[in-house]
Formats: C-alpha cells, structure tokens, sequence
C-alpha cells in the first residue's frame, strides 16, 4: 500500500485519473503473456509526456520504489510482470505520431503507439513498417524497442534494431537522454541507442522513438511446401535463397498445423500430411519469377525433400497460407505451453537440429512437443503442451531441468537461450549458457551507469 502522500504526489504529476489503485487495474497492467507470476504492483500511473516520465522516476529514486516500464504487455519471458509491489509505469498515452519526414522516410514518434498504427501509418504514407509479428495489434513500439522484437520478416528486413533511428528515453536517474538524433551516419563514440535497444526497460524507459521506413513490398507471394524431415527444411531453404530474394522462411510442424486447423478453422494447405511444412514468402508476380519458383519447388521434390506445395494465386489466399503459421502461438495457449525461443547459426541447424530432436525426444517423451518458428533465421520455438492431468506446477518442474540441458546443447553450439522474446524473468538463470562471466558482469556495470540506484525494472535479465 502505498502511503496517502505518495499517492498525492503521484496525482499532482500525471493526474488523480492517471493513478490507478485498483486491484482489477493491477491485474490489467502487472502481467505480460506469462502466466506464472501474480501481479503486485503497488500503483499503475500513465503519464502524457516525457517530463512526467522524468518527474515519476525522480519520485521513485526518492522513496526507493521500484518501476516497471509497461508497453502492450504481449511478452512472453515476464520483462512486464510488476510481482514486487513496484510502480507500473503504463505508456499508452505517448501514443502520438509526432512528425512524419518524406524525404528521410523517417517517423517519430511515442512509445505507447501501437505497432499496428505504425504499420497503417506507414501504409498511408505509401510506405512501409516490416517489423512484423502476430501480436501488432496490441504491442506498443516502446516495448517492441525495449525488447528488439523480432518476427515473421527477420530474414529480409532485421529485427527492431535495424529500423530506430533515434530515441528519447528517461534513464534511471531521472535524466532525459536523446540517443542519435535520427541520423544515418553518426560515428560518435558509443552508441547509446543500441544499449536501450533489447534492455528490457532495465536502463530507462522509451518514451519516444524516431523509425525508419521503408518501400513496401511488391507483390508478395506464399509458397507452402511439404517436407519429408526436419534436416530437408534446410535443404530447401538453401535451394531457394541461393536463387529468389526471400522476405520469410518459416516452418511448423504437423502437430501445429493440425492443431491451427482444428482450433481456428482454418483450411488445410494441401491434402497430403508431411511431418513439416515450409513457408515462404517472395515478391513479383511476372513469368520469370513464377517460372524460377516452380523450377526450385521441382527440384525440391525430385531430391525427396518435399512432397507438396501450394502457391498463393491472390494477396488474400496469402494472408490465409500466413495465418497457418502466425496463429501457431495464439493457438497453443490452450494447452499452456512451455516456451523455448532458442537461435544457433543456420550454418549449425544441421547438427543442432539432430542432437536437440534427439534430446526432446528422450526427455519428453510422454509429452507433447510442437515445433515451429523462424527457421531461415536460426530462430526455433519449442512448445511443450501441458498433460491435462498434470499440475501447472508439476509439469514446470519436469521442464525446467530440460531447458538446462537445451541451454548446455546451445553453448556448444555457441547458440541464444532467447533468440527474439528476451530474458525478463523466465530466461535469466540461463542467460549464462549464452553470455560469459565477463559480458553479465559488464551488463551489470552498464546497469550501474544508467539506473545508479537499480529502481529499474530490478529482477529482470539479472538479479
Ligand atoms: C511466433 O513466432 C512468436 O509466433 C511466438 O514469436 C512464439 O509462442 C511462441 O512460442
Ligand atoms: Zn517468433
């Protein structure tokens, strides 16, 4: 509880309407995706502008009350969850587009916009945002910032990272940094903006971003392709980037697609079952590129790697082959899933793919395991489906010990404990399978310089 004068204070700075006290609205704003943790914030407050921002966290620092930054809350590792009777710091009213620069293609603008908007904003404009995933429609930039969020169009376009070129943030101690200033070419010394990018809101907040667009894509087409076994997706993705510019190489496997199919409806791509399909998304839609395609797709099929394959014939038979893939994750929720989001060098799929099929295979083998993901980018989600008839606890604790060994496996490999949904609360005890001794005590320093009382978000990517 907090006390009356703090409340007070609170209300003077962004409004008595703006500080929600409520547990309904704790409930609302403590949680992200995860369902592991109870929310406990002490406060939710929604300031409208960055020196309210400032103001909050002046406060925070002299009553030694936590912050935790909160976007869209659609993550998947707990970097949102406030279980530690700390302030909920709520973005979604820095929900402006700010300014819009034709000729530096460029946007800024506050952190609380939804991903979505920023997609349909660009669209107006005759341009495009591709940061693209299936949560856009209640994600905010800030968070998508804060945890350089990937997606469906990595392999062409980048994550986050690739499209800010600028940011306003409060760091820890109150202070209002500007980070690069939307310039292309900026060889200053450290680049701060990056640091921001992918911290979890553990080094400031993000209140206003300026972001990169871009030309839209031109014709897009989907192609879905059977595939005979898990090493052969690599084959096939080899076989077609080698030739044909692709914006996505995705894959699932027949437990997902039949899972997608049966709980959102959807049509199944083609009759024949295969254990894994591939989907690809290219652009142009002139005989060359068409005739190019069918070749690699034949060539596919006479190396035995694929058994069948549909090729989009409209932009809306596209957007229904994509949802096959994108409402994976909405659909598994049912079962409640064990996450891995976990990335080596697509050079090393091959191997990895062998020890860690066999590794699942072995330790799960009364459970159900679905695979899916980013696969032209290294990137695997590993969902685990809960028995009906096992506690959430029970079936947690069998996981756990596996993702130590998955952890171990990816050192070798020299892979990410979390390719694309960051750290947050769930990952950090494994972070050290993918960065040194050194690295976390660094990150701890760099904590240190930007959040010198540690009110940020503590608890999150480390303790
Ligand atoms: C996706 O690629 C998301 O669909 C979610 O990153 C993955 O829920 C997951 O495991
Ligand atoms: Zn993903």
């Amino acid at each position: 509880m907090l006390s009356e004068q703090i409340v007070e204070r609170l209300n003077a700075v962004v409004g008595a309407q703006r500080v929600l006290l409520d547990s309904s609205d704790f409930q609302r704003f403590g949680v992200d995706r995860t369902t592991i943790w109870e929310p406990n914030p002490c406060a939710v407050v929604l300031p409208a502008s960055i020196e309210e921002v400032q103001e909050v966290v002046r406060l925070a620092n002299e009553w030694n009350l936590a912050i935790v930054p909160s976007g869209g809350r659609t993550g998947l590792s707990g970097g949102a969850v406030a279980k530690d009777g700390e302030i909920v710091v709520a973005m979604d009213r820095l929900n402006q587009v700010l300014d819009f620069n034709p000729l530096d293609r460029t946007v800024r603008l506050g952190a609380g916009v939804i991903t979505a908007n920023l997609q349909d904003f660009a669209t107006e404009q005759g341009l495009f945002y591709p940061v693209d995933f299936a949560s856009t429609g209640s994600s905010q930039i800030g968070g998508n910032i804060a945890t350089n969020a990937g997606g469906i169009n990595v392999i062409r376009y980048g994550m986050t990272r690739d499209w800010v070129m600028g940011l306003k943030v409060v760091n820890g101690a109150g202070d209002i940094l500007e980070l690069n200033k939307g310039l292309v070419k900026n060889n200053t010394g450290y680049d701060f903006r990056h640091l921001f990018i992918g911290s979890e809101g553990t080094l400031g907040l993000i209140c206003e971003a300026t972001i990169q667009l871009t030309r839209p894509p031109v014709d897009p087409n989907v192609l879905i392709l059977g595939v005979n076994n898990f090493p052969a997706i690599l084959d096939v993705l080899q076989t077609f980037s080698a030739q044909i510019d692709l914006n996505a190489f995705e894959f699932f496997s027949q437990a997902a697609l039949d899972k997608v199919t049966a709980q959102m409806g959807h049509a199944k791509p083609f009759d024949t079952e295969t254990p894994f399909y591939a989907l690809l998304e290219f652009e142009g839609s002139t005989e060359a590129v068409m005739d190019k395609a069918m070749t690699l797709f034949e060539q596919t099929v006479e190396q035995g790697w694929v058994m069948d394959g549909v090729l989009s014939q409209s932009l809306s038979q596209a957007e229904s082959l994509w949802k096959l893939r994108e409402d994976i994750s909405e659909t598994l929720w049912h079962w409640q899933p064990y996450k891995n989001d976990i990335s080596v060098r697509v050079s090393r799929m091959p191997d990895f793919l062998r020890e860690v099929d066999e590794l699942v295979a072995s330790r799960y083998s009364d459970f159900e395991v679905v695979w899916y993901g980013h696969i032209g980018d290294g990137n695997l989600h590993l969902n685990i489906l809960k028995p009906e008839n096992l506690s959430s606890q029970d079936f947690v604790a069998r996981c756990v010990p596996v993702s130590s060994e998955i952890g171990q496996l990816l050192a070798k490999y020299e892979g990410s404990v979390s390719a694309e949904h960051g750290v947050g609360l769930l990952k950090k005890d494994y972070l050290h399978y993918s960065r040194s001794p050194l690295e976390l005590e660094l990150m701890k320093q760099v904590k240190k310089a930007f959040d010198p009382n540690g009110i940020l978000n503590p608890g999150k990517l480390f303790d």
